[in-house]
Protein backbone atom coordinates (compact mmCIF):
# COMPACT_ATOMS: atom_id res chain seq x y z
CA UNK A 1 0.00 0.00 0.00
CA UNK A 2 1.25 3.16 -0.93
CA UNK A 3 1.65 6.43 1.98
CA UNK A 4 -0.94 7.83 0.15
CA UNK A 5 -3.56 5.07 0.10
CA UNK A 6 -2.62 4.58 3.77
CA UNK A 7 -3.40 8.37 4.78
CA UNK A 8 -6.84 7.78 2.49
CA UNK A 9 -7.77 4.43 4.58
CA UNK A 10 -6.35 6.42 7.91
CA UNK A 11 -9.10 9.07 6.98
CA UNK A 12 -11.71 6.60 6.05
CA UNK A 13 -10.78 4.69 9.23
CA UNK A 14 -11.65 8.38 11.07
CA UNK A 15 -15.35 7.94 9.74
CA UNK A 16 -16.54 4.79 9.94
CA UNK A 17 -14.87 4.31 13.79
CA UNK A 18 -17.93 2.97 16.17
CA UNK A 19 -19.38 5.76 17.48
CA UNK A 20 -20.29 2.89 20.70
CA UNK A 21 -23.38 1.72 22.60
CA UNK A 22 -26.49 4.74 22.26
CA UNK A 23 -28.45 4.74 25.62
CA UNK A 24 -31.51 3.54 23.41
CA UNK A 25 -29.66 0.08 21.94
CA UNK A 26 -28.44 -0.22 25.55
CA UNK A 27 -32.07 0.07 26.76
CA UNK A 28 -33.23 -2.61 24.56
CA UNK A 29 -30.28 -4.65 25.02
CA UNK A 30 -31.04 -4.71 28.38
CA UNK A 31 -34.92 -5.33 28.30
CA UNK A 32 -34.43 -8.64 29.57
CA UNK A 33 -33.69 -7.43 33.28
CA UNK A 34 -37.20 -6.58 33.53
CA UNK A 35 -39.30 -9.25 33.48
CA UNK A 36 -42.60 -7.30 33.62
CA UNK A 37 -42.50 -4.80 31.75
CA UNK A 38 -43.14 -4.66 28.10
CA UNK A 39 -41.05 -1.65 27.18
CA UNK A 40 -42.63 1.19 29.30
CA UNK A 41 -39.66 1.32 31.53
CA UNK A 42 -37.31 1.74 28.44
CA UNK A 43 -39.71 4.32 27.02
CA UNK A 44 -39.73 5.86 30.18
CA UNK A 45 -36.22 6.01 29.93
CA UNK A 46 -36.10 7.50 26.57
CA UNK A 47 -38.86 10.43 27.64
CA UNK A 48 -36.37 11.47 30.45
CA UNK A 49 -33.26 11.44 27.95
CA UNK A 50 -35.28 13.27 25.50
CA UNK A 51 -36.35 16.14 28.59
CA UNK A 52 -32.72 16.35 29.32
CA UNK A 53 -31.41 17.22 25.38
CA UNK A 54 -34.29 19.62 25.50
CA UNK A 55 -33.40 21.00 29.36
CA UNK A 56 -29.80 20.99 28.21
CA UNK A 57 -30.70 23.09 25.17
CA UNK A 58 -32.28 25.84 27.22
CA UNK A 59 -29.28 25.70 29.68
CA UNK A 60 -26.43 26.32 27.37
CA UNK A 61 -28.76 28.81 25.36
CA UNK A 62 -30.22 30.44 28.68
CA UNK A 63 -28.07 33.72 28.75
CA UNK A 64 -28.40 34.37 24.97
CA UNK A 65 -32.10 34.18 25.16
CA UNK A 66 -32.75 35.98 28.62
CA UNK A 67 -34.11 32.91 30.74
CA UNK A 68 -31.80 33.03 33.44
CA UNK A 69 -33.09 34.40 37.05
CA UNK A 70 -35.72 34.57 39.11
CA UNK A 71 -39.14 33.62 37.63
CA UNK A 72 -40.42 35.78 40.63
CA UNK A 73 -42.47 32.90 42.07
CA UNK A 74 -41.95 30.62 45.28
CA UNK A 75 -42.31 27.11 44.87
CA UNK A 76 -43.75 24.61 47.28
CA UNK A 77 -40.38 24.79 49.53
CA UNK A 78 -40.56 28.45 49.99
CA UNK A 79 -38.04 28.89 47.58
CA UNK A 80 -37.38 31.47 44.72
CA UNK A 81 -37.78 29.67 41.58
CA UNK A 82 -35.93 30.22 38.94
CA UNK A 83 -36.93 30.84 35.50
CA UNK A 84 -34.97 27.81 34.44
CA UNK A 85 -36.89 25.82 36.80
CA UNK A 86 -39.92 26.37 35.50
CA UNK A 87 -38.64 25.28 31.81
CA UNK A 88 -37.40 22.32 32.97
CA UNK A 89 -40.40 21.06 35.07
CA UNK A 90 -42.64 21.60 32.53
CA UNK A 91 -39.92 20.07 29.94
CA UNK A 92 -39.84 16.81 31.82
CA UNK A 93 -43.87 16.84 32.17
CA UNK A 94 -44.47 17.07 28.92
CA UNK A 95 -42.22 14.39 28.19
CA UNK A 96 -43.18 11.60 30.33
CA UNK A 97 -47.27 12.75 29.62
CA UNK A 98 -46.75 12.20 25.79
CA UNK A 99 -44.49 8.96 26.11
CA UNK A 100 -48.12 7.57 28.20
CA UNK A 101 -46.44 5.08 30.34
CA UNK A 102 -46.75 7.42 33.67
CA UNK A 103 -49.77 8.00 35.78
CA UNK A 104 -48.39 10.62 38.35
CA UNK A 105 -45.52 12.67 38.68
CA UNK A 106 -44.27 14.46 41.81
CA UNK A 107 -42.10 17.14 41.37
CA UNK A 108 -39.98 19.49 43.52
CA UNK A 109 -42.09 22.44 41.65
CA UNK A 110 -45.50 21.37 41.66
CA UNK A 111 -47.28 21.21 45.55
CA UNK A 112 -49.90 17.98 44.74
CA UNK A 113 -49.11 14.89 43.20
CA UNK A 114 -49.65 15.68 39.05
CA UNK A 115 -52.22 13.32 37.13
CA UNK A 116 -50.96 12.97 33.77
CA UNK A 117 -54.73 11.27 32.86
CA UNK A 118 -52.62 8.67 31.67
CA UNK A 119 -54.60 5.89 33.99
CA UNK A 120 -53.41 2.63 32.10
CA UNK A 121 -49.87 3.78 33.00
CA UNK A 122 -48.44 1.15 35.66
CA UNK A 123 -45.30 3.95 36.61
CA UNK A 124 -44.79 6.64 38.82
CA UNK A 125 -42.13 9.23 38.24
CA UNK A 126 -40.44 11.96 41.33
CA UNK A 127 -38.08 14.08 40.34
CA UNK A 128 -36.39 17.13 40.70
CA UNK A 129 -36.26 18.86 36.95
CA UNK A 130 -33.69 21.33 38.64
CA UNK A 131 -31.63 20.98 41.07
CA UNK A 132 -29.07 23.46 42.15
CA UNK A 133 -31.01 26.05 40.17
CA UNK A 134 -29.30 28.87 42.51
CA UNK A 135 -26.23 28.08 40.65
CA UNK A 136 -27.81 28.71 36.99
CA UNK A 137 -26.73 31.80 36.78
CA UNK A 138 -23.18 31.87 37.67
CA UNK A 139 -22.62 29.18 35.07
CA UNK A 140 -22.08 26.21 37.49
CA UNK A 141 -23.54 22.69 36.66
CA UNK A 142 -26.77 21.57 37.58
CA UNK A 143 -28.85 18.29 37.44
CA UNK A 144 -32.05 16.52 37.04
CA UNK A 145 -32.98 13.77 39.97
CA UNK A 146 -35.49 11.57 39.23
CA UNK A 147 -36.83 7.76 40.66
CA UNK A 148 -39.22 5.23 38.92
CA UNK A 149 -42.00 3.87 40.63
CA UNK A 150 -44.39 0.94 39.87
CA UNK A 151 -47.90 1.87 41.05
CA UNK A 152 -49.67 0.11 43.72
CA UNK A 153 -53.38 1.04 42.69
CA UNK A 154 -55.36 -0.46 39.99
CA UNK A 155 -54.38 0.21 36.26
CA UNK A 156 -57.16 1.71 34.81
CA UNK A 157 -57.79 3.77 37.86
CA UNK A 158 -56.69 7.26 38.57
CA UNK A 159 -52.89 7.24 40.73
CA UNK A 160 -53.45 7.71 44.55
CA UNK A 161 -51.64 9.00 47.62
CA UNK A 162 -50.32 5.47 48.32
CA UNK A 163 -48.84 4.98 44.75
CA UNK A 164 -46.16 8.13 45.12
CA UNK A 165 -45.68 7.60 48.78
CA UNK A 166 -43.41 4.48 48.84
CA UNK A 167 -40.30 3.91 50.27
CA UNK A 168 -37.12 4.04 48.26
CA UNK A 169 -36.47 0.81 47.86
CA UNK A 170 -39.31 -0.28 45.70
CA UNK A 171 -37.39 1.95 42.93
CA UNK A 172 -37.74 -0.11 39.75
CA UNK A 173 -35.03 2.96 38.39
CA UNK A 174 -33.43 6.03 39.85
CA UNK A 175 -30.85 8.35 38.02
CA UNK A 176 -29.73 11.35 37.26
CA UNK A 177 -28.42 14.44 34.29
CA UNK A 178 -25.89 16.26 35.13
CA UNK A 179 -25.53 19.62 32.79
CA UNK A 180 -21.81 20.19 33.69
CA UNK A 181 -19.46 20.49 31.18
CA UNK A 182 -20.68 17.82 29.28
CA UNK A 183 -24.42 16.08 30.01
CA UNK A 184 -24.52 13.15 31.68
CA UNK A 185 -27.35 10.63 32.40
CA UNK A 186 -26.50 7.93 35.11
CA UNK A 187 -28.67 5.62 35.70
CA UNK A 188 -29.46 2.27 37.68
CA UNK A 189 -32.39 -0.31 37.75
CA UNK A 190 -31.45 -2.54 40.31
CA UNK A 191 -28.30 -4.37 37.96
CA UNK A 192 -25.54 -1.95 38.69
CA UNK A 193 -24.90 1.82 37.33
CA UNK A 194 -24.28 3.08 34.22
CA UNK A 195 -23.60 6.48 32.76
CA UNK A 196 -24.17 8.35 29.05
CA UNK A 197 -22.32 10.65 27.86
CA UNK A 198 -24.06 13.48 25.08
CA UNK A 199 -22.80 13.61 22.53
CA UNK A 200 -24.10 16.83 20.69
CA UNK A 201 -22.56 16.10 17.44
CA UNK A 202 -24.98 12.80 16.96
CA UNK A 203 -27.60 14.06 19.75
CA UNK A 204 -27.08 10.81 21.21
CA UNK A 205 -25.94 9.79 24.57
CA UNK A 206 -23.22 7.25 24.16
CA UNK A 207 -21.78 4.53 27.01
CA UNK A 208 -18.99 6.34 28.64
CA UNK A 209 -19.22 5.22 31.98
CA UNK A 210 -20.72 1.14 31.88
CA UNK A 211 -21.21 -0.80 35.06
CA UNK A 212 -19.62 2.21 37.66
CA UNK A 213 -18.34 1.23 41.12
CA UNK A 214 -17.60 3.71 44.01
CA UNK A 215 -14.28 3.61 45.85
CA UNK A 216 -14.53 1.58 48.95
CA UNK A 217 -12.68 4.67 50.74
CA UNK A 218 -11.93 7.86 48.77
CA UNK A 219 -10.66 10.97 49.71
CA UNK A 220 -12.83 13.79 49.12
CA UNK A 221 -15.80 15.34 51.84
CA UNK A 222 -18.13 17.81 50.79
CA UNK A 223 -20.71 19.75 52.98
CA UNK A 224 -21.75 22.98 53.15
CA UNK A 225 -19.21 24.81 55.65
CA UNK A 226 -21.50 27.95 56.71
CA UNK A 227 -23.35 25.18 58.51
CA UNK A 228 -20.28 23.83 60.74
CA UNK A 229 -21.53 25.07 63.60
CA UNK A 230 -25.13 23.94 63.75
CA UNK A 231 -23.81 20.22 63.42
CA UNK A 232 -24.04 17.81 66.22
CA UNK A 233 -20.60 17.23 68.32
CA UNK A 234 -20.20 13.63 66.03
CA UNK A 235 -19.97 15.20 63.38
CA UNK A 236 -18.31 18.31 63.94
CA UNK A 237 -15.30 15.26 65.38
CA UNK A 238 -15.81 13.43 61.45
CA UNK A 239 -14.44 16.90 59.71
CA UNK A 240 -11.98 16.99 62.22
CA UNK A 241 -11.09 13.18 61.66
CA UNK A 242 -11.26 14.07 57.55
CA UNK A 243 -8.89 17.06 58.16
CA UNK A 244 -6.44 15.21 60.10
CA UNK A 245 -6.23 12.19 57.20
CA UNK A 246 -5.71 14.61 54.60
CA UNK A 247 -8.61 14.32 52.41
CA UNK A 248 -10.14 16.95 50.21
CA UNK A 249 -12.90 19.72 50.98
CA UNK A 250 -15.02 20.28 47.77
CA UNK A 251 -18.63 21.29 47.59
CA UNK A 252 -20.27 22.35 44.29
CA UNK A 253 -23.72 23.47 45.95
CA UNK A 254 -25.14 21.52 43.08
CA UNK A 255 -26.10 18.12 44.84
CA UNK A 256 -25.96 16.36 41.39
CA UNK A 257 -22.49 17.68 40.37
CA UNK A 258 -21.34 16.40 44.20
CA UNK A 259 -22.56 13.46 43.91
CA UNK A 260 -21.10 12.46 40.45
CA UNK A 261 -17.52 13.43 41.20
CA UNK A 262 -17.59 11.81 44.42
CA UNK A 263 -18.92 8.37 42.65
CA UNK A 264 -15.90 8.80 40.50
CA UNK A 265 -13.07 9.91 42.24
CA UNK A 266 -14.81 8.17 46.11
CA UNK A 267 -15.92 10.28 48.69
CA UNK A 268 -18.51 11.39 51.24
CA UNK A 269 -21.46 13.70 51.07
CA UNK A 270 -23.41 14.79 53.62
CA UNK A 271 -26.66 17.35 54.49
CA UNK A 272 -27.00 16.74 57.68
CA UNK A 273 -29.95 18.12 60.27
CA UNK A 274 -29.38 21.78 61.04
CA UNK A 275 -31.08 24.41 63.25
CA UNK A 276 -32.11 26.14 60.03
CA UNK A 277 -33.19 22.65 58.51
CA UNK A 278 -34.05 20.35 61.42
CA UNK A 279 -35.21 17.60 59.04
CA UNK A 280 -32.21 18.01 56.71
CA UNK A 281 -32.40 20.23 53.74
CA UNK A 282 -33.05 17.85 50.77
CA UNK A 283 -35.89 15.92 49.52
CA UNK A 284 -36.18 12.08 50.22
CA UNK A 285 -38.52 11.28 47.11
CA UNK A 286 -36.52 12.93 44.46
CA UNK A 287 -33.24 13.72 45.85
CA UNK A 288 -31.92 11.15 48.69
CA UNK A 289 -34.08 7.85 47.42
CA UNK A 290 -32.73 8.09 43.48
CA UNK A 291 -28.99 8.96 44.35
CA UNK A 292 -29.30 6.46 47.70
CA UNK A 293 -30.81 3.65 44.64
CA UNK A 294 -27.36 4.76 42.53
CA UNK A 295 -24.75 5.12 44.86
CA UNK A 296 -25.72 1.24 46.36
CA UNK A 297 -25.78 0.01 43.33
CA UNK A 298 -22.40 1.60 42.99
CA UNK A 299 -21.22 -0.49 46.22
CA UNK A 300 -21.62 2.36 48.14
CA UNK A 301 -24.22 3.36 51.27
CA UNK A 302 -26.81 5.65 52.02
CA UNK A 303 -28.03 6.95 55.55
CA UNK A 304 -30.07 9.71 57.19
CA UNK A 305 -28.19 9.08 60.52
CA UNK A 306 -29.72 5.90 61.85
CA UNK A 307 -32.09 4.23 58.94
CA UNK A 308 -31.00 3.20 55.63
CA UNK A 309 -31.96 5.79 53.09
CA UNK A 310 -33.92 3.18 50.90
CA UNK A 311 -35.65 2.30 54.17
CA UNK A 312 -37.62 5.30 55.34
CA UNK A 313 -41.18 5.23 54.82
CA UNK A 314 -42.70 8.72 53.47
CA UNK A 315 -45.55 10.12 54.98
CA UNK A 316 -45.27 13.44 52.75
CA UNK A 317 -44.45 13.73 48.94
CA UNK A 318 -41.69 17.14 49.58
CA UNK A 319 -40.52 15.35 53.09
CA UNK A 320 -37.23 16.33 54.06
CA UNK A 321 -34.32 13.91 55.07
CA UNK A 322 -31.02 14.26 56.62
CA UNK A 323 -28.31 12.75 54.04
CA UNK A 324 -25.06 11.23 54.36
CA UNK A 325 -23.68 9.39 51.40
CA UNK A 326 -20.92 8.19 49.34
CA UNK A 327 -18.09 5.45 49.93
CA UNK A 328 -19.17 2.86 51.90
CA UNK A 329 -15.99 2.63 54.67
CA UNK A 330 -15.93 6.66 54.58
CA UNK A 331 -20.18 6.15 55.56
CA UNK A 332 -19.04 3.97 58.26
CA UNK A 333 -16.56 6.05 59.65
CA UNK A 334 -19.49 9.13 60.32
CA UNK A 335 -21.71 6.60 61.90
CA UNK A 336 -19.25 5.87 64.45
CA UNK A 337 -18.78 9.10 65.17
CA UNK A 338 -22.19 9.74 65.40
CA UNK A 339 -23.99 6.82 66.40
CA UNK A 340 -24.92 7.70 69.67
CA UNK A 341 -26.40 10.82 69.14
CA UNK A 342 -29.82 11.64 69.86
CA UNK A 343 -31.28 11.88 66.65
CA UNK A 344 -33.82 14.42 65.13
P1 LIG B 1 -32.60 22.89 45.07
O1 LIG B 1 -33.27 21.58 44.74
O2 LIG B 1 -33.60 23.93 45.46
O3 LIG B 1 -31.67 23.34 44.01
O4 LIG B 1 -31.75 22.66 46.44
C1 LIG B 1 -30.96 21.55 46.55
C2 LIG B 1 -29.51 21.97 46.53
C3 LIG B 1 -28.61 20.80 46.27
O5 LIG B 1 -28.31 20.70 44.91
C4 LIG B 1 -27.38 21.14 47.06
O6 LIG B 1 -26.69 19.98 47.50
C5 LIG B 1 -27.93 21.90 48.21
O7 LIG B 1 -29.17 22.43 47.80
C6 LIG B 1 -27.04 23.01 48.60
O8 LIG B 1 -27.60 23.64 49.71
P2 LIG B 1 -26.77 24.78 50.48
O9 LIG B 1 -26.75 25.95 49.58
O10 LIG B 1 -27.59 25.01 51.74
O11 LIG B 1 -25.41 24.24 50.78
MG1 LIG C 1 -34.48 22.25 42.38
Amino acid sequence: MTTQEKETNAEINKFVASIGTTLDRFISQRQQEFPYAKGELSQILRDIGLAAKVVNKAIMGSGLIGIEGPAGERNVQGEDQQKLDVVANVRFIRALTRGQEVCAIISEEDEEMIDTDNHDAKYIVAMDPLDGSSNIDANIPVGTIFSIYRRKSPVGTPPTAEDVLQKGANQVAGGYILYGSSMILTYTTGYGVNGFTYDHTIGEFILSYPDMKVKELGAIFSYNEGNYNDFSEGTKSYLTYCRNQKYTARYVGSLVADFHRNLLKGGIFFYPATSKSPNGKLRLLYECNSLAFVIEQAGGKATDGKRRILDIEPHNIHQRSPLIIGSPAMVDDVMQFIKNEQFQ
